[in-house]
């Protein structure tokens, strides 16, 4: 590749297999989509009106009239004159047929609770209940936001349904970061309540979340905006779990203000197509994150039809989606997807391996889960600790997603056979916070899968890898670029909160010619994913070409990590780099430089390292630390990662004659190659 950015593709493995899987003649014969022709009417010819196929998935109060709207680019508008409410279209709209049916099945960590079923029905009333609280205790009107810092449990997606019945905004950030990173997304979004819980099970632990709250609402204090209230859901209603007191006319526990709200109903608000629906933060090329801001409809109307057609979501299936509601896969493809179709998803507390790597098979098991899906980093995860749990669980898979990061050939084959039983399709989704949903993926019934590829653009998307000077990087040539996404669909974020011209320049200023012009074929989608493109049309993503690091699917900024670093006072400079590592694809390394007159100790690198758990998440948690003397610079004295990188995975540091200090390459080596 020819970018200039540090890039994890310099480090990416380099799979040689070109092996086909056909998907199992059982799962074909009842797939969603299992025509061939789908594709053709989703082509280039009918865009964009073949996007009304998944439009007409939902029950809109007035039907739109104009699907696309380019007049503003790249500010597209979907269905534009349409009315809907996302709250009804996940609940309401099942209650005719399906109240008695799970909405949603919540299984707690401690294996001797028990699960919990919540019906249509009752998923209706606690969405009512809450969403009056929110509106006549809080006083929230439509286009408020609210911060959520919830783990998994059910009250997270009642909260969301809540806030999107009433058209308030919503902003999960997700349960593991620390309270520092939320207060900067409350901050940043201007949300006045902050809704959270008291304790949750992790591996084992009852911990402690409240205390997390108190330093949000500091933090974004300190940044200028006051929180007035803080919602606490309890993890068992009736009594804390946490030892931080509640702080007099802020916090307030939800389960004792709900008694006012008892059978309370709300109906709900219809919002056009184009309102927010929710705020998703994700990590950036500076420290401040960007709010993806998602609409109602367009994004409503894309995860519904992806989840049909990508996951086969049927109504009588029992899905199961592991991920953290925290993230954008749980928003789309855990709450507002299935919900769409009226099915059952699961949610889980807890990490898939405690008690034991069995857990997550069991629970497949006693549940009769029909749909899986999961990451790489979780699957390497469960066949290193439990390689065989699989066999001894009679659960039966029909398909099974992957996302997140690439999977290797390798621990695809063993979430085929062992996980799958080789019964089940699988498919690998390629796509982003920013996205909404689905955009590269084999379309199950229909494509053969190829382990370590996602497949060709998903129905309406159309892809291109374009070189650093706009060429086409030709199908089959084995050549990496940029990929990018040549049309608008309508689960694109509607832009970053806050932060608009943010938005047009980095995701759509590198390969537009013509700032002016209204035709959306002008303005290609910067992903920010390295990628190459076979001859049989399937893509394979390397991995991000900014400064971004994938740990474990998450994606972390090296600018977050390197501030996080040089709060501590001895720091002078800190350059963060991904390294390989075996079960979560990337970690991070930190590297610093100290201040004059400061020598190296084992108590600064501790520092560092506590420093970035407070700032960001245990996520975030570096596996290495290294004191270096001095950072290789190029002469304008930036900081070269890319060199760092490939130090550190021992890997050709290539051409450093343009550094301002080319021998400490050699003294950074020795030090680091040799501790390793
Ligand atoms: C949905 C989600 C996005 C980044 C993306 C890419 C990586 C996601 C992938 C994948 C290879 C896949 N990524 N899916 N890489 N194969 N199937 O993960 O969103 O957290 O925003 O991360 O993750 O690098 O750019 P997000």
């Amino acid at each position: 590749m020819t970018t200039q950015q540090p890039s994890e593709s310099q480090i990416a493995v380099h799979w040689r297999e070109e092996e086909y899987y056909q998907p199992p003649s059982r799962f074909i014969g009842q797939a969603n989509a299992s025509d061939p022709v789908i594709i053709e009417r989703f082509s280039e010819a009918h865009f964009p009106e073949c996007f009304k196929e998944y439009a007409d998935l939902l029950d809109w109060d007035t039907y739109w009239h104009t699907t696309l709207d380019t007049a503003n680019p790249p500010f597209w508008k979907w269905f534009v004159g349409g009315r809907l409410n996302a709250c009804y279209n996940c609940v309401d709209r099942h209650l005719a047929i399906d109240r008695n049916k799970a909405a949603l099945i919540w299984v707690p960590e401690p294996e001797s609770e028990q699960t919990q079923a919540i019906t249509y029905q009752e998923l209706y009333q606690r969405v009512n209940e809450f969403a009056a609280l929110l509106r006549d205790f809080c006083g929230l009107n439509v286009g408020d936001r609210v911060t959520f810092h919830l783990p998994m449990v059910p009250e997270l997606p009642v909260s969301m349904l809540s806030c999107a019945r009433v058209g308030v905004i919503h902003s999960e950030v997700f349960g593991g970061f620390s309270g520092v990173a939320c207060g900067d997304r409350i901050a940043d979004s201007g949300s006045r309540v902050l809704v959270t819980m008291d304790a949750y099970h992790r591996n084992g632990e009852l911990v402690d979340h409240k205390a997390k709250a108190d330093e949000a609402v500091e933090a974004a204090s300190k940044l200028g905006v006051q929180v007035d209230k803080v919602l606490v859901w309890r993890r068992y209603p009736g009594r804390s779990s946490s030892p931080t007191p509640m702080v007099a006319g802020r916090d307030f526990f939800v389960d004792e203000l709900l008694a006012a709200f008892h059978r309370q109903r709300v109906e709900p608000v219809s919002m056009p197509a184009e309102a927010p629906l929710f705020l998703m933060y994700t990590s950036g090329t500076t420290a401040r994150p960007k709010g993806c801001q998602h609409s109602t409809g367009g994004y409503l109307a894309y995860v519904t039809g992806t989840a049909k057609y990508y996951q086969d979501i049927h109504p009588e299936d029992t899905y199961w989606c592991m991920a953290d509601i925290g993230w954008i896969t749980g928003h789309s493809y855990i709450v507002y997807g299935p919900l769409s179709l009226g099915t059952t998803s699961v949610i889980y507390e807890g990490v898939p391996t405690y008690p034991d790597a069995g857990r997550p098979w069991r629970i497949a098991e006693q549940l009769g889960v029909t749909i899986f899906h999961t990451a790489p980093t979780a699957i390497r995860m469960l066949r290193k600790l439990g390689p065989d749990e699989p066999h001894k669980y009679g659960y039966r898979f029909k398909h099974m997603t992957t996302v997140g990061e690439p999977i290797e050939p390798d621990v695809w084959r063993w979430y085929f056979h062992t996980v799958g039983k080789g019964e089940a399709v699988i498919v690998d989704t390629w796509w982003q916070t920013e996205n909404g949903g689905f955009l590269a993926s084999t379309l199950p019934a229909v494509h053969p899968m190829k382990p370590g590829s996602c497949g060709p653009g998903v129905l309406g998307i159309y892809p291109v890898i374009y070189d650093e000077d706009r060429n086409v990087i030709e199908a089959g040539s084995g050549t990496a670029g940029n990929i990018c996404i040549r049309n608008p669909w309508p689960g694109i974020f509607q832009t970053i909160w806050g932060q608009p011209e943010r938005f047009v320049e980095l995701y759509y200023s590198k390969y537009n010619t013509d700032p002016e012009s209204k035709d959306w074929r002008d303005w290609p989608y910067l992903a920010g994913d390295g990628a190459t493109l076979g001859a049989d049309g399937y893509f394979r993503i390397l991995g991000r070409i900014d400064d971004v690091i994938n740990v474990a699917g998450h994606r972390l900024g090296t600018k977050e990590l390197e501030s996080a670093a040089i709060t501590v006072a001895q720091v002078a400079e800190a350059a963060a780099v991904p390294v390989m590592d075996e079960l979560r694809g990337r970690a991070v390394e930190i590297y610093i430089a100290l201040k004059p007159g400061i020598t190296s100790s084992k108590e600064i690198e501790e520092k560092v390292v506590e420093s970035i758990e407070n700032q960001i998440g245990k996520i975030a948690r570096p596996k290495n630390v290294w004191i270096v003397a001095d950072m290789p610079k190029t002469r304008s004295g930036k900081i070269m990662r890319r060199v760092i990188a490939s130090i550190s995975n021992f890997a050709d540091v290539g051409d450093i004659t343009t550094l301002a200090n080319p021998e400490i390459v050699d003294d950074i080596r020795h030090q680091v190659q040799r501790a390793k």
